[in-house]
């Protein structure tokens, strides 16, 4: 079962950690404060903290579980659940909780190991908590075989069990983090342990680990998954301990698990002692909920084998960099000694502390002071993408290239621990490295569908062909919205759980008034409960029946209030926001021509507003420039015509003008954003894009009291308190740290060009796309791609489907099934853009996962004339796009 590197995370994204990136001024102060020893800087001094121990991204399975967790003294239903996931994934019928994996040596050593003992060990890191206990460990670890470095040597094993002093036997699975045991000596050291009656003790905290290593090493084990290679290997062990915030991806707790009820009983004596009762053990319910569900979670083959993809992929970076290294299972470990050898005996410090003045990066040997000079760099299971592992592997070359600048620390205070140390220095004279990355990390991940092409197929036919039918478990990466589906940073959820639930007025609310007008300068702000209520309330309270709505193109709710208020939508956007090969930048702007005439034709009263929408969605999220703002803006209040934008994608617009207009090339998004809306008398927003959230909407006026007034008249009717818009007091406090988040420039950046990427990509392979790329989404141009389809044969839905079943990929059609019907007529409308838009939700997916769709849109390309057409077997009347089935022709 050799499988190939996997090119993207199987999951994506559910929520987000925001990350801090000090200014070398900041790292130079934190390290002094922190007397030059990182292990006292605190994450929010930190960029990256590459550990592995309890910094796991967690499933949302695990995240939930967290909630779940019943606090009981005894006999807690979290326990009963471990007890279930330990026997069905690890094979044991007995489990002790315990805190850490502390708690579970020192039961251990409690229970079995009397003074005096013997205990022949594979691993060194454990050296430095059982030599105190007065007991003798030897290092049994068998130096000579080359890839499982973790083997023990058998010759010398039986030697030392000899002596009759060893009532135990430690081995531990990718020993020290660095080194692998095979399935086959794994046996072989159980047998012996019998032969001389000592009990084989197996610390699986890295099982998983060691369980690809077997698959993909070991003789006879390729065929085997993951799932039954670690439980085989427990159940060779007599007793395993486990470090829950390792494998199990929980922040603490640990497990002793057995076969054997006499071992459990004297654990479970044991524990109330030293940890708590047996059915805790020293954790709190919600953690052996989490331990429990990461149990159970653990071995699924794609995960594990993109946890690993990862830790090869950043080893072999650094060494094709000439980084001095040992392999980790979980990182590289880093030869500090042989990058500073000036700097003796405080190497490892040193290197520390010059990577962090380097990058902010966090890498620290922990523990005691040892003589082996190796700085673990490990990667926090699934938390970091692949750009930034890389980015941070590129900056520790940068280092090593540096080394020669780098003086050793001084030493000023020590202890024989490696947290009471303390010193001087001199900063080195170093090229400081600047990530240009993602600005959060992987705090929680949610699976995704994984179906086989066959599956594909059938889902898509079960579907009527549609993408909207689809179910979403069977959908791999979804693109069909950008609408409500970010993911939310730890810091919303902090302010969504504190907030305090009232139906009338919350602190919540004034905050969100603030943030509101902090962001975009507006006198009144009214929640709503998401885009369209917000333009229902515009359209009724501005528009008389007949009058004109001019706009840089339709959105299907936007037009719909105003034409239901009996306003008559006329399309003012430039021309060429309607041929999809133009390379305008500005494709969203109003084409002054084109709304003067409407505006001579019926005279400005007739007029009831301009309807201008930011990174216009159905041009293919196309910005509007600054100036084109400006000359609408003061050609209409000249003649009292009012302006009111839809800025659901207000951000991404600023952006673009930051990127493209090379005046505001060096003004913070924040400031190009407060220009922009000056040239407006108000605005609508769909919440659930830019402003990060999964629900909620904005109604806002510059100055004008009256319309405000107005509005909340209405608001009250259809939506709910003034004060809340008809949402929760807990989103209101989500969307106000969202509207702070919206406007970081490393983060619109990196959002942004990540939908530039996915384009490039994608005319990299020859695809045709609508040009240039905008904002939120790629639209692939279905006329050029299936140029042999009539568009009666619809086209675009057609190649929605077709990617799906190809890719996993679910898109949205944008061409003549949305466009429906001429209710005349009868005839479909035959839209100029017949498309299919990729909408990238925020925060969600990798570039890693840009690559794959590329990759998989490129193949539909290649076999573009085997396409056939569809035909409606199910048209409802009003937007048939989202009911409407068809069959292939
Ligand atoms: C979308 F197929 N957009 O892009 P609400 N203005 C703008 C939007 O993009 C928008 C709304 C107002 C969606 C969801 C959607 O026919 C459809 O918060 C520029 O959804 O009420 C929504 O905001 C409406 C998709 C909406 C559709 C209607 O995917």
């Amino acid at each position: 079962m050799s499988r190939p590197s996997p090119d993207a995370e199987p999951h994506k994204i559910k929520t987000v950690r925001l990350l801090a990136f000090p200014t070398l001024e900041e790292r130079k102060k934190n390290l002094a404060d922190a007397g030059f020893n990182v292990f006292n800087l605190t994450p929010a001094q930190i960029t990256f903290d590459m550990t592995s121990g309890g910094t796991s991204a967690m499933s949302q399975e695990q995240l939930a579980g967290q909630l779940v967790g019943d606090e009981a003294y005894a006999g807690s239903r979290n326990f009963e659940h471990l007890q279930r996931s330990v026997a069905a994934v690890l094979g044991h019928g007995y489990v002790c909780p315990t805190h850490n994996i502390l708690g579970s040596v020192k039961l251990i050593f409690a229970t079995m190991v009397p003074a005096g003992s013997v205990v022949p060990s594979n691993g060194r890191d454990r050296m430095d908590v059982l030599t105190p206990r007065d007991v003798e460990v030897v290092d049994v670890r068998d130096r000579a075989e080359p890839v499982f470095t973790g083997n023990v040597d058998l010759a010398r094993l039986e030697e030392v069990l000899k002596g009759g002093k060893t009532p135990i036997v430690d081995v531990q699975a990718f020993a020290d983090g660095q080194h692998p045991i095979s399935l086959a000596n794994l046996r072989a050291v159980r047998e012996l342990a019998d032969k001389h009656g000592a009990r084989l003790v197996l610390d699986g905290s890295r099982i998983i680990e060691n369980a690809w290593y077997v698959q993909r090493h070991e003789t006879g084990q390729a065929d085997r998954d993951i799932r039954s290679l670690v439980k085989v290997m427990v159940k060779t062990s007599h007793v395993l301990q486990m470090d829950g915030a390792q494998d199990p991806k929980a922040n603490a707790g640990g497990i002793l698990s057995t076969d054997n009820p006499s071992d459990h009983e004297r654990f479970i004596n044991e524990v109330v002692v030293f940890e708590g009762l047996h059915t805790y053990g020293g954790m709190a319910g919600r953690t052996l909920e989490v331990v429990a569900r990461g149990i159970e979670e653990m071995a699924d083959e794609d995960e594990v084998h993109w946890v690993m993809h990862q830790t090869e992929r950043f080893t072999q970076r650094l060494r094709d960099g000439g980084v001095p290294l040992e392999r980790g299972c979980d990182g590289a470990y880093v030869r500090a000694d042989q990058v500073l050898p000036r700097a003796g005996a405080t190497a490892r410090d040193t290197f520390s502390a010059a990577l962090y003045l380097l990058c902010g990066v966090r890498a620290v040997a922990m523990h005691r002071r040892g003589s082996e000079g190796l700085v673990p760099v490990q990667i926090p299971r699934l938390a970091m993408t692949n750009e930034q592992l890389d980015q941070v592997a590129d900056a520790i070359v940068s280092l090593v290239q540096q080394a020669d600048r780098i003086a050793g620390l001084q030493v000023v205070e020590e202890g024989p621990w490696r947290d009471q140390m303390a010193y001087h220095w001199v900063f080195p004279d170093l090229e400081p490295f600047a990530f240009e990355t993602f600005p959060y990390q992987i705090h929680t991940i949610e699976r995704v569908g994984v179906l086989t092409r066959g599956q594909r197929e059938k889902a898509i036919r079960a579907a009527g062909y549609n993408t909207f039918l689809l179910p979403s478990a069977d959908v791999t990466i979804d693109f069909l919205t950008d609408s409500g589906t970010s993911a939310m940073s730890t810091d919303q959820w902090a302010a969504y759980d504190g907030a305090k639930a009232t139906p009338a007025t919350s602190e919540e609310y004034h905050r969100l008034m603030q943030a509101w007008s902090d962001a975009l300068g507006y006198q009144y702000n009214i929640p709503t409960h998401q885009g369209r209520a917000a333009e229902h309330l515009l359209s009724q309270v501005m528009i008389e029946p007949g009058q004109l709505v001019p706009g840089n193109m339709y959105f299907t709710t936007t037009k719909l209030h105003q034409e239901l208020a009996g306003g008559v939508f006329v399309d003012v956007i430039v021309d060429e926001a309607h041929d999809p090969q133009s390379e305008f930048p500005w494709k969203g702007n109003i084409d002054m021509a084109k709304l003067r005439a409407a505006v001579d034709e019926r005279g400005p009263d007739h007029v009831a507003y301009i309807s201008f929408e930011h990174s216009v969605n159905l041009a293919g999220g196309q910005p509007v420039s600054m100036d084109n703002m400006k000359e609408v803006y003061a050609y209409c209040s000249l003649l009292g015509i009012p302006v009111f934008f839809d800025a659901t994608r207000c951000v991404e617009n600023a952006y673009m003008i930051q990127w493209k207009d090379p005046r505001y090339a060096h003004t913070p998004v924040k400031d190009i954003l407060r220009e922009m809306m000056m040239y407006g008398d108000g605005c609508t927003v769909s919440g659930k894009k830019d402003f990060l959230i999964n629900i909620g909407g904005l109604l806002a006026f510059r100055d004008n009291a009256e319309w405000a007034e107005e509005c909340e008249e209405l608001l009250r009717i259809y939506e709910g308190n003034v004060t809340d818009g008809g949402l929760a007091t807990a989103d209101l406090a989500a969307i106000a740290r969202g509207v702070e988040e919206m406007v970081d420039d490393r983060y619109i950046r990196s959002r942004v060009q990540q939908t530039q990427l996915l384009g490039r990509m994608l005319q990299d392979a020859g695809v045709p796309i609508v040009t240039p790329v905008g904002t939120h989404a790629v639209f692939l141009d279905a006329k050029r791609f299936l140029p042999h389809l009539d568009q009666e044969q619809y086209p675009a839905q057609r190649l929605a489907a077709e990617i799906f079943v190809e890719t996993g990929v679910r898109a949205m059609e944008r061409g003549n099934v949305s466009k429906g019907r001429n209710p005349e007529t009868g005839e479909n409308y035959r839209p100029a853009l017949e498309l299919v838009r990729l909408t990238i939700p925020r925060r969600v997916y990798s570039n890693d996962h840009m690559r794959a769709v590329a990759d998989g849109i490129a193949r539909v390309w290649e076999k573009r004339e085997s396409i056939k057409g569809l035909r409606f077997v199910y048209e409802p009347e009003k937007l048939r796009f989202f009911q409407g089935r068809f069959e292939s022709l």
